[in-house]
């Protein structure tokens, strides 16, 4: 039986956590690994999704949260601080309210962050300040901010989000028996490509896997600086969770691609989009954009022969945030829903019975 306490209960012994450690969670982790017929067969190799935005507040970050608030608790901190394209700051808004004794500061861009992250992050009394600028400028604050004032970093440059964020890596062995021959995952400020692999390498050395995945990260093609080799100074992209253009953990993701002898590559987002309403119509799993663009990317490798030769191979995809999250990028790529007046006979008529 797995744990239900969350993940420093269940990964304890991997984790810097001791008895004496006042654990702030929501339970977060233990979330499915579904295994996608339709993407299976158009890849010809097993395609598992790691569905991360069933975690408590949708997305992945929560893995790292709990580590982040419980050990700023552990330290009597009373306030933490993060920039956010989202996601971090509705998971720092939802621990720190978890927590009890912390207020939180969220930066994010200005009319660049999904509708369903700002309701939350206001819904948990964050204080949340918008800045007429992107991602890596509110970063720069933020770091400027923790060094000189009492105030907690919980961004992914914090050791404990890798910590709590490699535990995805370990759920994925634990559940397949075996590290999987491929891990594809997208890539913003690059903690999470970070955290797998680290992830990998901890189980491998525990004895618990027997073999290393090789690690394929994708960015969007409008904010994609690792695959062009240089910072992005406007990223764009309707992925706006990793719309981002100067990634924190830049050099630990080319070295998790370079150690792993995998890659980073860039998706459009069209590319994106496609593999969106893809998941959703064919498999059945609702993500939000960005999330999709791991598995935009392993179509394109498909399509460029990359898996040529690796048949029997398994590929998990890290499916980082709940379509839930971005409504208004689904309501646009759908089309409306037909309007009638409440007469069964037309409605028949109108479904083709
Ligand atoms: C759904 O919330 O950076 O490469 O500030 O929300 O570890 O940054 C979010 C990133 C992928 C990229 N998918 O992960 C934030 C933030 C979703 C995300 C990423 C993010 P990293």
């Amino acid at each position: 039986m797995l744990n239900p306490r969350g993940i420093i209960e269940r990964y304890r012994d991997f984790l810097p956590v001791d008895d004496k450690t006042p654990i702030v969670t929501l339970h977060e982790g233990n979330t499915p690994l579904i295994l996608s017929e339709d993407l299976t067969q158009r890849l010809g190799l097993k395609v598992y999704l790691k569905y991360e935005g069933l975690n408590p507040t949708g997305s992945f970050k929560d893995r790292g949260m709990t580590m982040a608030i419980t050990k700023a608790k552990e330290k009597g901190c009373t306030a933490v601080m993060c920039a956010s394209t989202g996601n971090t700051s509705a998971s720092a808004a939802a621990y720190t309210a978890r927590s009890g004794s912390m207020r939180c500061f969220v930066i994010i861009p200005e009319g660049n962050i999904a509708l369903g992250k700002l309701a939350q992050a206001m819904i948990h009394n964050a204080k949340v300040i918008a800045i007429k600028g992107n991602f890596d400028e509110a970063l720069n604050i933020v770091r400027e901010v923790t060094d000189n004032y009492p105030v907690e970093l919980v961004n992914s440059i914090n050791p404990f989000r890798i910590e709590g964020q490699k535990t995805g890596a370990f759920e994925v062995c634990d559940e397949l028996g075996e590290a999987p021959e491929f891990h594809a995952i997208p890539v913003g400020n690059a903690g999470n490509i970070t955290a797998y692999w680290k992830g990998y390498n901890e189980y491998k050395g525990a004895g618990k896997a027997t073999q290393l995945p090789k690690m394929l990260g994708f960015q969007a093609a409008g904010a994609a600086p690792i695959v062009l080799g240089k910072p992005v100074e406007n990223p764009e992209t309707i992925a706006t969770a990793i719309r981002i253009g100067n990634p924190a953990s830049w050099k630990l993701a080319e070295a998790a691609r370079d150690e792993s002898g995998g890659l980073i590559h860039a998706v459009t987002d069209e590319q994106i989009l496609e593999a969106y309403k893809l998941l959703a119509a064919s498999t059945g799993v609702f993500v939000e954009p960005a999330s999709a663009a791991s598995v935009a990317g392993i179509l394109k490798l498909k399509h460029e022969g990359y898996f040529d030769g690796h048949k029997d191979a398994r590929i998990v995809c890290t499916v980082t945030g709940h379509g839930l999250k971005d409504p208004n990028i689904a309501i646009k790529n759908v089309i409306e829903p037909v309007v009638m007046e409440a007469d069964l006979k037309a409605i028949v008529q109108e479904i083709g019975l």
